[in-house]
């Protein structure tokens, strides 16, 4: 069965001002879609990997041939990051976590404040195209980033990061170029206006 591009859940002008519409509808109706598009293709005429999904196809890329792992890798991680990426903003948007995420949060890094600090300088050192990450790793919050589409789905021997995603942000200049041009640092700081933390909360509670 062929992997499909969801649609975005919420209008592409949902998340306005942070992030305007014109850039998610070229990050979600073109790259989004490639992604989607290039993993179809790689996988085309193998039967055992079309019909896994792709949380386990992401999960084992050691079994994928060798001709084919690249692109798996790449894509099969775009679309599932975007996916991730999408429903973790909109809905109450913003504001502040709430419950266990927030004690939890406090607890790990200090404060609200300071985890937010710490996440925003993760997603600046990721040098050229990649992700940052909140993940629940062996029961405590960790931030962490990836370069490209890597995510701690493929484990540490493929992407250097495990875990289960609570949290992630896209920080290729695709996501933010449009309005912040290379100022990279003020869409990090944007991007928590659009944060959905009962996603995150909901995540969160069933990885701990
Ligand atoms: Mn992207």
């Amino acid at each position: 069965m062929a992997h499909a591009l969801p649609p975005l859940p919420y209008p592409k002008e949902a998340l306005e001002p942070s992030i305007d519409a014109a850039t998610m509808e070229i990050h979600h109706d073109r790259h989004h879609k490639a992604y989607v598009d290039n993993l179809n293709k790689a996988l085309t005429g193998n039967a055992a990997l079309e019909a896994k999904t792709l949380e386990a196809l992401l999960g084992d890329l050691a079994s994928v041939p060798d001709n084919i792992r690249g692109p798996v890798r790449n894509n099969g991680g775009g679309h599932w990051n975007h996916t991730f990426f999408w429903n973790l903003m909109g809905h109450g948007k913003g504001g502040s976590p709430t419950g266990d995420l927030a004690t939890a949060l406090t607890a790990t890094f200090g404060s609200l404040d300071a985890f937010k600090e710490k996440f925003e300088a993760a997603g600046l050192g990721r040098f050229g195209s990649g992700w940052v990450w909140l993940v629940v790793n062996a029961g405590r919050l960790e931030i962490v980033s990836t370069p490209n589409q890597d995510n701690p789905l493929m484990g540490k021997s493929v992407s250097g990061v495990e875990g289960k995603p609570i949290l992630a942000c896209d920080v290729w200049e695709h996501a933010y170029y449009l309005k912040y041009q290379n100022k990279r640092a003020d869409y990090l700081k944007a991007w928590w206006n659009v944060v959905d933390w009962s996603k995150a909360a909901a995540l969160y509670a069933a990885a701990h």
